[in-house]
């Protein structure tokens, strides 16, 4: 009995949504929470945290699920780390849908950062116009550098006065497109972009765009994540599932 759960919040799940249902599986969209209205979904949706790994085991076994698809963001970190403890410890059969990193390209002038905190460090001394675009979770380390003015692109308005005292902040969901962001960093006079190594298309259009103004880019690389079954494509997975996504000749 095939019962899948899709731990989503990305594009790329949001593909691999389409294609479950059409394909007449039995699944749940799994979203964290930490938007006011996530996009809507067509299989049935569960929206907050498990509890942790003992949260997750409890939750797998609960919910006889067959099959878990993880379609996470590659910087959700904690909840990847805990698919992967929660799917051993039931002997739930795990995949990942995982989008490969950005590649520079010509035109390109990147500095390549482990971690936020590099990125912090890697602000010049003096005043700068900031594209900030990691969204809200990781902004306070940035208080360290308050001579800089921050655009924020927010997906929901602020609940709490945020950590950094001279900012413009614009609310936007995504995905994003070039022209758009182009014009965003130039309405705004931006000098740097500090982003994250995201893949995939929903997020890029701001690498586009500084590479036309010729702009740096301070680009953080993706936590490492436990080893776990990767799949690049939708059709990859439901290879896995052992149903081909033309399953019903489309
Ligand atoms: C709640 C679901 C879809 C999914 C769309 C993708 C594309 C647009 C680009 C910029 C970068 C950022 C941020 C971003 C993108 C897609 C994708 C993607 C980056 C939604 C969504 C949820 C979230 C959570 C949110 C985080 C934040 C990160 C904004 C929905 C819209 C910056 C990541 O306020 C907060 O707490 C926001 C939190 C995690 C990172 C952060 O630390 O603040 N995503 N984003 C998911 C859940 O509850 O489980 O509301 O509909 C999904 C999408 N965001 O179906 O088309 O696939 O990447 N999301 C980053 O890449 O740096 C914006 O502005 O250029
Ligand atoms: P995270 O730090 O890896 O996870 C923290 C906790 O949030 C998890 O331990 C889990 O809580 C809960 N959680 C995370 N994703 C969940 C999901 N899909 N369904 C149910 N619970 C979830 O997560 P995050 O980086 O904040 O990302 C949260 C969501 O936003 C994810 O869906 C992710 O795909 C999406 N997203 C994140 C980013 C980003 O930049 N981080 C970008 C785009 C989209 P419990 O321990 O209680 O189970």
């Amino acid at each position: 009995m095939t019962r899948i759960l899709l731990l989503g919040g990305t594009s790329e799940a949001s593909a691999m949504a389409q294609a479950l249902a059409h394909a007449g599986l039995e699944a749940v969209f799994s979203y964290a929470g930490r938007t006011g209205s996530p996009a809507p979904q067509p299989l049935p949706m569960r929206v907050g945290g498990f509890g942790g790994v003992p949260g997750l085991v409890a939750y797998l076994r609960a919910e006889a699920i067959s099959h878990v698809i993880d379609a996470t963001h590659p910087f959700a970190a904690q909840m990847s780390a805990n698919a992967v403890a929660a799917c051993a410890a039931t002997a739930t059969p795990l995949i990942a849908l995982e989008r490969v990193p950005w590649q520079p390209q010509p035109g390109d002038n990147w500095q390549r950062v482990a971690d936020i905190a590099a990125a912090v460090a890697a602000l010049p001394e003096a005043p700068a116009r900031v594209f900030l675009a990691i969204g809200r979770q990781s902004l306070a380390p940035f208080a360290a550098r308050p001579q800089h003015h921050y655009l924020l692109r927010l997906v929901d308005p602020p609940e709490a006065p945020l950590p950094l005292p001279n900012t413009s902040v614009v609310l936007a969901r995504g995905p994003f497109d070039v022209a758009g962001d182009t014009a965003l960093l130039r309405d705004h006079a931006i000098t740097h972009i500090v982003a994250k190594n995201a893949g995939g298309t929903g997020a890029e259009a701001k690498l586009a765009a500084a590479r036309a103004l010729r702009l740096p880019v301070i680009l953080i690389d993706r936590p490492a994540l436990p080893s776990r079954k990767l799949a690049a494509s939708v059709a990859e997975v439901m290879g896995w599932l052992g149903h081909s996504v033309t399953d019903r000749g489309v």
